[in-house]
């Protein structure tokens, strides 16, 4: 590389060589990683295509595919006007009341976030979303807001997709510029399943705020005040965005029973985050339990007592949720949470075509363009069907969410970990301990991550043959899952009404809880050194930088975040692959048009697979851009 250098060099090239040359051109010495980005991706196919995708479980080898037609837009047009303009020109304050003067109901679309969270394990590449966001974006300018990020969505990205999650953001945000987009987060747990430092939750607002977020819907799986207040501070603080501080809904107001998660205690909740200085209030119905009369009451006293506009959200596990959204309607509700046709219904959020439909000629009519709308419902139940394996299985509603409480999003995923553990057969057995364990820990708020918890506990049980009275009566002769010795000490926080001393005694057998902010326990983490420390030890060639936002990963998600850099080393950036080849890999004289860098698209052609040899590697052979092109991969399967 040395000579190769010399040979290139400016100078060497014009004749120009003194003495000093080499002295005096310190860049001979830096050598460029070879960009070899096309055979990465050429061993990444091959790999797949013999190998399959790891993540993908059961293949149904008779699967065919209907390609999705992406609805027509005018890519030359400006966009129009939309909710994002409106912010940048109003400020946080002034547009939340704004949104508080609109006589007709918002909608915020979950497609891209909760609606695959809920249905498909989160599975949904970038590429899908990004083939029609633009147009999406175009021909719906009067969308309240696109949820887009957060959530499980940047574990996922990393964890299965081989995505970073920040370059998802940032290509959403470029394609859709003119409409709010907006995410989920934890409070102090972030998008993650424990409490971070304070300093890192701060700059990860910041971050996500500067690479697009506009609306952050924050929420503790608690409802505790100590863990939301300072996420909705620094909202407020390091970003011009809106701050969606959120109530998360259980059990019945209606109950006369429930004397808990009364209407009283959601008021006085609500009064506590509009204080915090929210711009809007979230009402998180996670699991679907906000039935439609209930709504009608919720929304109106929170509509009578607060100043700021309320979005609702909820889950149709039950399949009555859209009478919730009516009755919501009719009381006030300003914004709701929808999922569009294709990928809605069931855990996942209530039909937005539908909805639309439902308000015609009505006084809070939308003036969505239901034609285009279907036509994306359309094209989404296509793309849908490349997560196959990833559905859930479940078939039609279930009133029996009323009784275990469990969330969309936990619901769906709920299923395949019983399937994993071999308990198949007994996942009722699993739901209705889930609400046993719920009682047993003194009925607490079960949102990410405290409904981990009762999720671990419940399976640990069922698994185990064990009752929660053989808890409570032999409970110190057991070692219970680490998440729930982790809850009992008070990393997740406080719960309402605090913990069961008993029940907390036996878990935590000779270790101390304790009562404050689990972040007092974090000390704060020294940024800038430790950014210093992270470029040094991840500067090999990723064909691209290593950029802030990588740390950030990093710092949320280490082990996580490394095995993706490795992934990322070997296979470079496959956002951009078709999704049907990225978990099934090719078929033979398949043909495929991949954009390996801006404005340089490369043409892959799968020509045949060779045998294995004694050693078990097979050879590949592909022709890229018309060129024959081999790669020798293992054949483990
Ligand atoms: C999440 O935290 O990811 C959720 O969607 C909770 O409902
Ligand atoms: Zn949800």
């Amino acid at each position: 590389p040395f000579l190769d250098n010399i040979l290139k060099h400016d100078t060497f090239r014009k004749g120009k060589v003194t003495v000093n040359f080499i002295k005096s051109n310190p860049d001979l010495f830096v050598f460029k990683a070879p960009r070899n980005r096309a055979t990465k991706l050429l061993t990444y196919l091959a790999d797949v295509t013999v190998n399959g995708n790891t993540d993908v479980k059961k293949i149904d080898p008779n699967k065919t595919f209907i390609r999705p037609t992406v609805p027509k837009f005018d890519a030359n047009a400006k966009f129009p006007e939309g909710t994002k303009d409106l912010l940048t020109k109003l400020g946080p304050e002034k547009f939340s009341q704004w949104l508080l003067n609109e006589k007709k109901v918002h909608f915020t679309d979950t497609t891209m976030r909760d609606a695959h969270q809920s249905l498909l394990a989160t599975r949904m590449r970038t590429y899908d979303m990004l083939a029609v966001a633009e147009g999406y974006a175009k021909n719906h300018p009067d969308i309240f807001s696109m949820e887009v990020w957060g959530g499980a969505t940047f574990d996922v990205c990393l964890r299965f997709l081989q995505e970073n999650p920040w370059e998802r953001l940032r290509l959403l945000r470029k394609a859709m510029p003119n409409l709010l987009l907006q995410m989920l987060i934890r409070g102090s747990n972030g998008v993650g399943y424990k409490a971070y430092s304070d300093n890192l939750i701060g700059e990860f607002v910041e971050q996500s705020w500067e690479n697009g977020v506009d609306v952050f819907r924050i929420f503790d799986s608690l409802n505790w005040m100590k863990s939301l207040a300072p996420c909705i501070e620094h909202v407020r603080s390091r970003t011009n965005g809106l701050a969606e501080g959120s109530i998360c809904y259980t059990n019945d107001i209606l109950n006369p029973e429930n004397k808990k998660y009364d209407l009283k205690y959601y008021i006085n909740l609500a009064k506590e985050i509009e204080n915090a200085g929210a711009h809007i209030l979230g009402v998180k119905d996670m699991a679907g339990l906000l039935k439609p009369y209930a709504a009608y009451e919720l929304i109106s006293a929170l509509k009578s007592e607060l100043k700021i506009p309320i979005h609702l959200h909820t889950h149709d596990t039950s399949s009555i949720q859209s009478a919730t959204y009516l009755k919501a309607i009719e009381a006030g509700v300003d914004v709701v949470d929808v999922a569009i046709g294709g990928l809605s219904g069931l855990t996942s959020q209530p039909n937005f075509n539908s909805i639309v439909e439902m308000l015609k000629f009505q006084d809070r009519a939308s003036s969505i363009n239901i034609d285009s709308l279907n036509e994306y419902s359309n094209y989404w139940e296509n793309v849908r069907d490349y997560y196959y394996p990833f559905e859930s299985g479940l078939k039609a509603g279930s009133g029996e969410v009323f009784k275990h409480e469990i969330p969309g999003g936990q619901y769906s995923n709920l299923k395949p970990q019983a399937r994993s553990l071999g308990l198949e057969e007994r996942f009722h057995e699993i739901t209705k301990m889930y609400s046993d364990v719920n009682m047993l820990f003194g009925d607490i708020i079960k949102v990410t991550p405290s409904s981990k918890v009762v999720g671990d506990m419940a399976q640990y049980l069922v698994s185990n043959n064990l009752t929660v009275q053989d808890v409570l009566e032999k409970g110190d002769s057991l070692s219970f899952p680490q998440s729930v010795v982790d809850f009992f000490i008070g990393d997740l926080g406080q719960p309402v009404g605090g913990f069961p001393e008993k029940l907390q005694k036996i878990i935590l057998k000779d270790q101390k809880p304790y009562t404050d902010r689990p972040n007092a326990h974090i000390p704060p983490i020294d940024l800038k050194k430790e950014y210093e420390a992270f470029k040094k030890i991840h500067e090999q060639d990723l064909t691209r930088k290593i950029e802030y936002t990588d740390f950030l990963s990093y710092q949320l998600y280490p082990k996580v975040f490394t095995d993706a850099y490795n992934r990322h080393l070997k296979y470079d950036n496959l956002i951009k692959l078709p999704t049907k080849n990225f978990f099934y890999g090719m078929e033979i004289e398949e043909e495929i048009i991949f954009e390996l860098d801006k404005g340089k698209t490369i043409l892959v052609t799968l020509e045949s697979i060779g045998k294995p040899n004694s050693d078990g590697m097979v050879t590949v052979y592909f022709k890229l851009n018309g060129q024959g092109r081999s790669v020798d991969i293992k054949d483990n399967s």
